[in-house]
């Protein structure tokens, strides 16, 4: 196995409805210039797809992959368990509004997405998976990005730097709030 010369991520979802959810993984690998590559693969509707997926990722020598899943989300376990590649897991609270019975407890998972949090985190000693927490695509892929960095570090240095925007945001905001008093700060805010 081979790992890809360029930064490479693969981002993989259980069902059409977690593109809602793991698109911000996209957005942020984007801003960063990561190439990634995206697929539905789920781990009960196509159990052989889901093999085929990890000898592929492989090949195509992906550094990390995203796996979003809802429910019983045995997707990034099981890609887990069909190679060495780093798994992240982004636990997915399921919402799907395309569903053919239109009442809520339809759209949504039972358990608010803990149901798919424990589901991946809970894989048995010596098959470990990490995860995000519900819904949070974007973390993944930063952290997807903090692997890569070990490799690349062009990527270090984006990082670092995305490290100390974050930090200048606060201070911006800070100085604007001692300046306008918290309640004018605000109503300016949230209007
Ligand atoms: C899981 O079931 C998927 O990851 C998705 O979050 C959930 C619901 O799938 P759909 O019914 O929206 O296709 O396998």
């Amino acid at each position: 196995m081979m790992f890809s010369k360029k930064p490479l991520v693969g981002i993989i979802m259980g069902s059409s409805s977690d593109s809602r959810v793991m698109q911000d993984a996209s957005k942020v690998l984007d801003q960063f210039k990561i190439k990634h590559e995206d697929q539905i693969v789920s781990a009960h509707r196509t159990p052989s797809r889901l093999a085929e997926y990890a000898q592929h990722a492989e090949k195509m020598g992906f550094h990390v992959i995203i796996a979003g899943a809802g429910g019983a989300a045995h997707l990034p376990g099981m890609i887990a368990s069909h190679t060495v590649i780093p798994v992240i897991g982004v636990p997915i609270l399921v919402y799907n509004d395309k569903h053919p019975q239109k009442n809520n407890t339809s759209k949504f998972s039972a358990f608010g997405g803990l149901d798919s949090l424990l589901s991946i985190t809970e894989m048995p000693s010596g098959s470990p998976v990490v995860a995000v927490g519900i819904n949070k695509a974007g973390n993944a892929a930063i952290y997807a990005m903090k692997i890569l960095a070990n490799e690349f570090p062009e990527l270090k240095k984006k990082l670092i730097q995305y490290k100390s925007s974050q930090h200048d945001s606060v201070i911006k905001e800070s100085e604007q709030l001692k300046k306008e008093g918290l309640s004018k700060f605000a109503k300016n805010k949230f209007k």
